[in-house]
Formats: C-alpha cells, structure tokens, sequence
C-alpha cells in the first residue's frame, strides 16, 4: 500500500474548511428532551449546546426533525418544509441555525428524497388513482404478466426489501404495486420525472436560503433505477434460502446517478458563496465510484459514507456477525485511504444511528477496557484522512444496551426481520440474540448526560429505555476528568484543527498482516507522524515491532505515559518521527 500525494499540495488552493472539520451527529429523539414527553426535541439541542462547544465539534448534522408518521423515526417524511411539533418549530430550528453560527458552528440538515412517506401529499395525490398527474411521481406498476394482483409471486420484480420482505407493495384501489426499497410506508421517488427533481432542488435551495449549510443525503445512491425503456424493472440475483432476490444491480448507483447529482450541484448549490458541505450516504459504493462522486472537477458531492467497514463482521446478513479480522480492517480501509489519496476524499466513521456501537463491536466493553478500548478506536479512527463523525454518546463511550426482551425494541428494521425470520421457521430465540447483537436501537438509547434516573434525558418517561450503565457512564461524571473518553475525543478533534498533517498528511499503512496492532504514518511537508493502536489484550513489545517509535515524542496517547517500548492492551500512540 504505497502513499500517494496529496490531492491539496502545500502552496496550491488552501485545502477545503472540511478537511480540518469534525461532524458531531444529532439523532434528535434521543439526544435531549426539553419538555417532559420522552422524546428529545429541538429545544434540547438548544439547551446542550455547550456540550458541543466543549467538545470542539464544526458541525452538527441533525438526523431528521421533519413532519413524519415517525414509522423509521423521520426517515419517512410527509413534509419537507416544516418541523415535526413532536420536535419543535420552524422558529426553533431558526434559532438553532443563528445559536450555532454564533458559536461558529454549522448545520448539516438530513435530505431523504429516495424516499417519502406513504402520508406525503406528493404519495396520497399519486395514488389517489392511475390517471392522477402525480401518478409518475413514484414508481407504479402493474402485476407479473400471468399473474394477478396479490398472487404469491405476482410483485413486478423479485427484490428484496432493506426491511424485509418485497420492496412491492399492492394499493387494492387500483390494482397496482408501488415499490419500496425500505418499509412499505416507504414509497420511493421516481427520480425519471423531472418534476420531482425540481420539487427537491426547490426544497433544498429553500433550507440554504434559511441558513443550513449542507446535506447529509439519505441512501442518495439509489435515486436511479436502472429501467428500461418499455419502463419495465430487471429482476436479481435470487438470494439463497429465500423467495426474492438483490435488486442492487438495478439500483446502487444506477445508470444516471451521477448526472443527476451533477444536475442538483448545478441547481442547488453552484455560485453560492457559503462554505457548505455535502455528504451522500451510499451503502454498496466501492472506491472507483467514490472518486468519482468526490472528484471536485466533476461537482457531485464533497466525500460519501461508504459501507466496507461495517460489513467486515457480517456474515450472509448484518444479522450474523463474526469478530473484525484486524487485516481486512487495513485492508479495506487502505485501499480507501489510498484510493482517495489524489482526487477525492474520505469521511471517517465507526458509530451512527443505524449501526451498533462501536465500543461493543469493534472494542471491548466489559469494565477493564471499554474507556481503553473506546479512545482507541477513536484515535485509530480520527488519525486518518478524512473527514471524522462523531455520533453522539460515542464521545461518552456509550455501549449497547442489555436487551432482554422482543418488547424492548422500537426499531421498524428490527421488528419486520423479526416478523419474518420466525415466520420462515427461525428459533425466536437465535432472532432475539440477533437483534440484542445488532440491532439500530443500541444507538438509538438517550444520550447518558449523568446519573439521575433518566440519565438527565427527560423527566418524562423515555421513549427507549435508558442504559443501566448511565450511572457510571454519563457526560456529567467525564466533563472534568482528564483521563475520560470525553476529554480524549476534545483533544483528538483538537490535534486535527492545529495540526496539518493529520488533516491532510499522506497516509502509509504498516504491518499490514499483524493481527492486533493497526499502524500507519501520515506525513506532509517533511513532518510525519506514527500512529500505533493495539486493538486487542496482548502486551506487545515495540522495539522489535516498530522500533522506530522507542524515542519518538509523543503527541497525544490514550494511557498514562510508561515505558516506551511497551504497547499496552488497546493502548494509542501518536507520534512525532524525527
Ligand atoms: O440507511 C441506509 C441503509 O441502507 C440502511 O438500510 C442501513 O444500512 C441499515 O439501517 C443498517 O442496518 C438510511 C438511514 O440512515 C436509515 O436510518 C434509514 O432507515 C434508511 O436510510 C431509510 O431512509
């Protein structure tokens, strides 16, 4: 894995504000509740917002906050133009825009336009009938030739939903099917229309002018089907041991995807003057697209989520796991580090709303190293090139959560692979194990803001159960301690800031096969730094490993410093090469 130079050289174009920035996401059900409902809202935000501040975070990305039927928590919006009152208000949001502004802090608003709700006007005006002028809007279609509408089989193609079963669903009124590749309540956008990709410029320019300063666009890879022109849709691959198949061929970044986030860079956001940042959520992309869609002479998007990582430790589905192999991890993270390494960029990630936690996945939560192991990953994570998120309560070394039972679980993903998985015949209990290990709700508890019964959350009762662990585990309890997870993220996101190279430095992976210690440099301008992470409970001596790191100044570590030539379990180094 050689380095490559740098897609920002010293003395060019000063390298995008970006670069240097760290995201911190809001997931605003569970992060603050300011009025006693048990879910958090707008006004909580406002009320934490030092807790940004201290951090040192640039941004926050707010998760969702629109009207919405809430059946995947505001991922399924029925108006792009408002607030949900179960958040707050238009006014609010407002506020929340000048509050950050005035801290130098921005906003990042979630754009979900694959989709909208089955209660969006747009949806109810389509299916209202076949001849309705919003009919094209979304995608209808009639049943299987030979079959009739309703009969096993008769979905006008074979694929499988994200959340189980058919991405087709029947409207009995008129006979036809509307596809979903989410839940049912789902209906995803006909993205063909031209219309529809006016309505949403239209929406996008009006949250800019109103002062939010980018997107995080929602599964924006699937906006193009891959339809042919008699308007029919391929079936897949079958997939093994089930009735349906992957569509993906037909929809992860389909044929005109990139036209159409050229077509909404030219619309939306070119010639204006702010410092804006857009980041495209796109399961399924590989490396060669991802330059692509980040090349900034091709004006798509600034950098994408990219989904490698987390797949590591699935099996056939997310919903069998095995350990990470320490090797695939810098494997796949090499190849992206590298692949990105002159055109383009990365965004850096281990925790969001949708994926476990990290500390309980990819570190080692029991009592001895979870705050080891969580400033570990951390550091391994934030020391590459990247733009690095932060998803909150992972600045708190938030783990999953003691799950017991199937009525603990709120998430429509979990409860319709439930619903399916027992009804083809699995143990209930093997699904129950399943969902505890990989379930969306272990992100999705209250944040942990200190030891009072709802962990200073609400005062209601809370809409997901609080973490036990919050008495121990809590904002409050970490905010002065040196030693805590809190205050290591506030330095790493600090050494980003004032450090170039770890912002735009070269990366250079080393020990490429070693099973437990992840080592890499990153160098710019004749300064390199060494980062050394021991990911595991092995004592490792480094004078035989990388003995170049013996008498190097440390920069930032995770342990209170010893002798040089020892790593400690899950133990961080960084260092500055002479
Ligand atoms: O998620 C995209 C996605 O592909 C999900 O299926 C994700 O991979 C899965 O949740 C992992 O288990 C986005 C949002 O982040 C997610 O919250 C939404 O449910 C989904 O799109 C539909 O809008």
């Amino acid at each position: 894995m050689d380095s490559a130079p740098s897609p920002f050289p010293t003395g060019a174009e000063p390298a995008p504000w970006w670069t240097r920035a760290v995201v911190y996401q809001v997931y605003p059900r569970s992060f603050m509740d300011s009025d006693g409902d048990g879910v958090g809202d707008l006004g909580g935000i406002l009320q934490r917002l030092d807790h940004l501040t201290d951090l040192g975070v640039d941004v926050l990305w707010l998760s969702p906050v629109y009207p919405s039927p809430q059946a995947d928590n505001g991922y399924d919006i029925s108006d792009y133009r408002d607030i949900d009152p179960l958040f707050g208000s238009l006014a609010q949001l407002d506020e929340l825009i000048a509050a950050l502004h005035a801290r130098g802090m921005k906003l990042v608003m979630d754009l979900v336009v694959n989709h909208t709700s089955d209660a969006h006007p747009w949806f109810e005006e389509s299916r209202a009938s076949r001849t309705s002028p919003k009919r094209d809007w979304y995608w209808w279609r009639p049943p299987r030739p030979g079959f009739a509408a309703g009969d096993p089989g008769a979905e006008p193609t074979n694929w499988q939903s994200f959340f189980s079963g058919p991405t087709w669903t029947l409207d009995e009124a008129s006979g036809e099917y509307y596809l979903h590749l989410f839940d049912r309540r789902q209906p995803d956008l006909n993205w063909e229309n031209p219309e529809v990709r006016h309505a949403v410029y239209d929406m996008m320019r009006w949250w800019l002018d109103r002062g939010v300063d980018g997107f995080r666009m929602d599964v924006i890879n699937m906006i193009s089907k891959d339809v042919a022109p008699d308007g029919s849709l391929h079936d897949g691959p079958p997939i093994p041991g089930s009735a349906l198949g992957s569509g993906y061929a037909s929809f992860i970044c389909g044929p005109r995807i990139h036209e159409f986030l050229q077509e909404m860079h030219r619309e939306v956001f070119a010639g204006r003057p702010e410092a804006l940042l857009t980041v495209g959520e796109m399961p399924g992309v590989t490396v060669e697209q991802a330059r692509l869609f980040t090349d900034p002479a091709r004006a798509e998007v600034d950098m994408v989520f990219q989904f490698e990582h987390v797949g590591l430790d699935h099996g056939t589905s997310k919903w069998e796991v095995h350990p990470l192999r320490m090797r695939d991890l810098k494997a796949s993270f090499g190849r992206w580090q590298t692949g990105l390494a002159e055109v383009g960029w990365n965004s850096l990630y281990w925790d969001n709303h949708d994926q476990p936690r990290a500390v309980s996945r990819f570190g080692d939560d029991s009592p001895e190293f979870r705050r080891d192991s969580a400033t570990c990953l951390a550091t391994l994570l934030h020391l590459h090139r990247g733009t690095p998120y932060v998803y909150q309560g992972q600045e708190l070394g938030m783990a999953n959560y003691p799950f017991r039972s199937l009525e603990e679980f709120a998430d429509v993903e979990s409860l319709n692979h439930h619903v399916h998985a027992v009804s083809a015949g699995h143990d209930p209990a093997d699904v129950l194990a399943a969902l505890r290990t990989s379930s969306r709700d272990n992100a999705r508890t209250p944040v942990q803001w200190d030891d009072s019964p709802h962990a200073g959350f609400t005062t209601g009762r809370p809409w997901l159960a609080v973490n036990p662990d919050h008495v121990e585990w809590n904002a409050a309890a970490q905010r002065d301690d040196p030693t805590s997870v809190l205050a290591h993220y506030r330095r790493l996101i600090a050494l980003r800031h004032e450090d170039p190279v770890v912002a735009l430095g070269d990366f250079h992976l080393l020990l490429p096969e070693h099973d437990e210690v992840y080592a890499f440099t990153r160098s710019r301008d004749g300064g390199t730094l060494l980062v050394v992470c021991n990911v595991g409970r092995t004592t490792y001596r480094l004078s035989s490993l990388l003995p170049e790191v013996v008498d190097a100044e440390l920069v930032l570590g995770n342990l209170p410093e010893d002798d040089p030539a020892v790593l400690r379990p899950w133990e961080a180094r960084v260092l500055r090469l002479p």
